[in-house]
């Protein structure tokens, strides 16, 4: 076998059907690929291809692939870094010019593996078609075990033509053992599990902060189930949400600096808190000020170098989320005595729907975000995948549309404006039989709109609902400051061009819906999940408004 057609039934082997792609990559590859049946969906950048990949990877469990050819290495690492921040499984696929090239100012052509250090969990040259059957197995091993991450392996030759002529001489290895992740899930230590018990047991204010991990290792049933059992509040990340339905009476929201009043005031007055597969960053614990240093915490990660990174006292449990939960559950004596606790954590709940209740409900024109969320969220389909981009697109959704069915998923930019849209296309390709709503602002959405021609093509048929507001909305008020009472024309650096990208889609050939009024919202957004081709709503909302203001403990 040669090494294009090695690559081909290796994937074939471990259950992919799409790869992403820009061109020129494995010229020979993607003939093979088609004889195996594989979807090679060619699209406009390789950042975009690479944000496809991490969309389907998320949503289909299974690791995603982005190849690119040798100087398209750098978007494509561009493109990685959403997925490594995220824990995503990327596998990344480059070319690269053979070493008589190297260091002698070859057109296009710059060293890959340092760029993808910082992006990757593995990376490896591949110089000869006999290493592929230990390489490719590595890159599905490492994409899909401990914590996901994304993984590269660079193949000589610029769209690795060398590799895919050159004999392997050895048989197919792949086994499709490592196709989905997580591949392994590791059982924490009984001693640990048992402690982890007892402290929660004496507790009085105990709180579950769910991240992205839990929702990766399918742990929702489990989560909630240890809730309900010893009377636990859930808060999650944005990455965690609807780990348990958002209306759920022991739900508390999101917490963090794109979270929501109640989730941070409750995790604030926690005495402890189990952290359940998050990375306990910035943005989830608001800089590490909730919960407040010296707080009880238990932590469990399936990364060990994750457990006591920011709170160093935690109990430190390392095992898979799903796992450590059904052993913890397995010991449990349930729990009746916490109606003061949480009768305040239902409580804070309360006061944060009553703020957003009116704003929810605006008539104005231009449209509100509030209010378009509210239509979002009363047409979600039971089965939807909501996909957000960053900053207010995804404090806005996060935020204001409720996940209320444990089958809705919620995907969301972790920072890299301009995420959404490409990887909503990924996900539709994971699941295609669901309805994948992407919510864009236009900012992030002029990124890759290019890729309504992708979407077209393929018949991936999203609906995409655009934040038209004209500008970037989310640095307004900062833009505003740094100004101050100084002259000049902070529009200059906030404004675009009013633009219609219900317009622009259908010179694509898709579906393009605008709406002005809040009323239209709905019937637009039932008309877009009926279409039988790729869907823009363009909604024209106020740039003036912003999210609620954040809850802070007390000096911070
Ligand atoms: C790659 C990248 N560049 C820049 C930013 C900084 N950034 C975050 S939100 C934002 C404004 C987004 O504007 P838009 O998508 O129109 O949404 P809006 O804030 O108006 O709702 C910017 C510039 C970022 N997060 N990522």
């Amino acid at each position: 076998m040669n090494g294009a057609r090695y690559i081909a039934e290796t994937l074939k082997a471990q259950e992919v059907d799409h790869v992403f792609l820009m061109q020129a990559i494995l010229r020979r590859g993607l003939v093979e690929l088609e004889d195996v049946g594989i979807k090679r969906i060619v699209n406009h950048s390789e950042k975009g291809a690479t944000y496809m990949a991490d969309g389907y990877a998320r949503i289909s469990g299974k690791p995603g692939v982005a190849m690119s050819q040798s100087v398209g290495a750098a978007n494509l690492v561009a493109g990685l870094q959403d997925a490594f921040l995220a824990h995503s499984p990327v596998i990344a696929l480059t070319g690269r010019k053979p070493p008589l090239f190297q260091y002698r100012n070859a057109y296009q052509e710059t060293l890959h593996g340092p760029m993808f250090d910082q992006v990757t969990k593995y990376s490896a040259y591949i110089d000869d078609a006999r290493q592929l059957p230990f390489i490719l197995q590595q890159l599905f091993r490492e994409a899909t075990t401990g914590a996901p991450r994304p993984v590269h392996a660079d193949l000589m030759g610029l769209s690795g033509e060398i590799i895919e002529q050159q004999e392997v001489g050895l048989p197919l290895l792949a086994c499709g053992k490592y196709s989905a992740y997580p591949a392994q899930r590791p059982a924490a230590d009984p001693v640990l599990v048992r402690e982890a018990l007892t402290l929660i047991e004496k507790a009085r204010r105990p709180i579950i902060v769910s991240g992205g991990g839990a929702n990766a290792s399918g742990a929702g049933a489990e989560v909630r189930q240890l809730a309900e059992a010893l009377l636990l509040p859930v808060a999650t990340s944005n990455a965690g949400k609807g780990i348990i339905p958002e209306d759920h009476p022991l739900a508390v929201g999101i917490v963090g600096s794109y979270g929501q009043q109640c989730a941070n005031r409750s995790v604030s007055e926690a005495d402890l808190v189990l952290f359940i597969g998050s990375a306990t960053g910035d943005q989830v614990t608001l800089d590490w000020t909730i919960p407040a240093v010296g707080t009880r915490v238990i932590q469990i990660d399936i990364n060990p170098s994750e457990l006591g990174r920011s709170y160093p006292d935690a109990l430190e449990i390392c095992g898979d989320a799903r796992t450590v939960l059904q052993q913890m559950f397995a010991l449990v004596t349930p729990i009746r005595d916490r109606k003061a606790w949480i009768d305040q954590i239902q409580s804070h709940v309360r006061q944060w729907r009553e703020l957003i209740r009116p704003l929810l409900a605006s008539d104005a024109a231009p449209i509100r975000p509030e209010r378009l969320c509210a239509e979002i969220g009363r047409h979600l389909p039971k089965d939807a995948v909501l996909v957000a981009d960053t900053g207010y697109s995804c404090i806005w959704a996060s935020t204001m549309i409720p996940l209320t069915q444990p089958t809705q998923r919620f995907i969301r930019a972790a920072g890299s404006l301009g995420w959404a849209f490409p990887a909503a296309l990924g996900a539709k390709c994971a699941a295609p039989n669901r309805a994948v709503i992407c919510f864009s602002g236009d900012g992030a959405f002029l990124y890759h709109l290019t890729e309504l021609e992708t979407a077209k093509r393929w018949g991936i048929n999203t609906v995409t609902i655009v934040n038209n507001n004209s500008c970037f909305g989310q640095s307004i008020i900062g833009t505003q400051k740094a100004y101050g009472t100084s002259p000049g024309n902070p529009d200059q650096v906030l404004r675009f061009e009013k633009t219609n990208y219900a317009r622009i889609a259908e010179d694509f050939g898709c579906m393009g819906i605008s709406v002005e009024k809040p009323a239209e919202v709905g019937p637009a957004i039932r008309k877009a999940l009926q279409a039988d081709k790729p869907a823009v709503i363009d909604v024209v909302t106020n740039p003036d408004c912003h999210p609620p203001a954040l809850w802070r403990p007390a000096g911070n």
